[in-house]
């Protein structure tokens, strides 16, 4: 799997007055390297229109785009991978019908952390870090001391996630994060792209 950096999460209940190809092509435009459609509300149908208008999207800038939930969309669209919760389908079932598409799966310990890895993840969720208003099912967030654990353990690709901000990614970095998952603070921001420029910016300054 290609390192990303700036992973960027649909979330178009923070932008309702922008489409989401403008969202998120800015959000590409400013450097985000991974992308995901997540859509908890839509029909099947819906979340198909859309998952094909950013596979488009996505091939243009030659980023990863990966779908929420939706194995038969993200097949249908050929999207490069899918992201799993806990509650979804089990990792080992799901590659059955994924074959070596990237799965992802969302974690909130260290034991479902070393299950991922265990049964074969191409990387994980690490979170809710912060507390975060953009997940229904909220848990309480698992703060940086979860993510340090999976940082000094996991060999797989971990992302860290959950209320991470432009003002708070610092603490994410130090505790071990080497890239981070954002939706509010991207696509709500009134300027998207450079937004993505700044995580970038603070990103690669870790890595010298
Ligand atoms: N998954 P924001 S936290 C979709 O912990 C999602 O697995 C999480 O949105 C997890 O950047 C989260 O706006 C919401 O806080 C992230």
């Amino acid at each position: 799997m290609k390192r990303f950096r700036l992973y960027v999460i649909t979330g178009e209940e923070f932008h309702p007055s922008r489409t989401l190809k403008e969202v998120m092509r800015e959000a590409m435009e400013g450097g985000a390297d991974f992308i995901q459609l997540r859509d908890k509300k839509s029909t099947k149908k819906q979340v198909l229109e859309k998952a094909k208008m950013l596979r488009e999207l996505t091939n243009e800038f030659d980023v990863p785009f990966i779908v929420n939930d939706h194995i038969d969309v993200a097949l249908a669209v050929g999207a490069d991978g899918i992201h799993l919760g806990q509650d979804d389908l089990p990792l080992v079932e799901a590659r059955k019908l994924v074959g070596d598409k990237i799965i992802g799966i969302s974690t909130h310990s260290i034991e479902q952390a070393r299950e991922a890895e265990r049964n074969g993840a191409d990387y994980i969720g690490v979170g809710p870090i912060f507390p975060t208003k953009s997940k229904e099912d909220v848990v309480e967030p698992v703060t940086v001391s979860y993510l340090r654990e999976v940082a000094n353990e996991i060999k797989i690709p971990f992302v860290p996630i959950g209320g991470i901000k432009l003002h708070n990614v610092d603490e994410v970095l130090n505790a071990g994060g080497k890239s981070v998952c954002v939706i509010s603070e991207v696509v709500g921001s009134s300027d998207v792209k450079g937004t993505c420029e700044a995580f970038i910016r603070k990103i690669k300054e870790c890595e010298t």
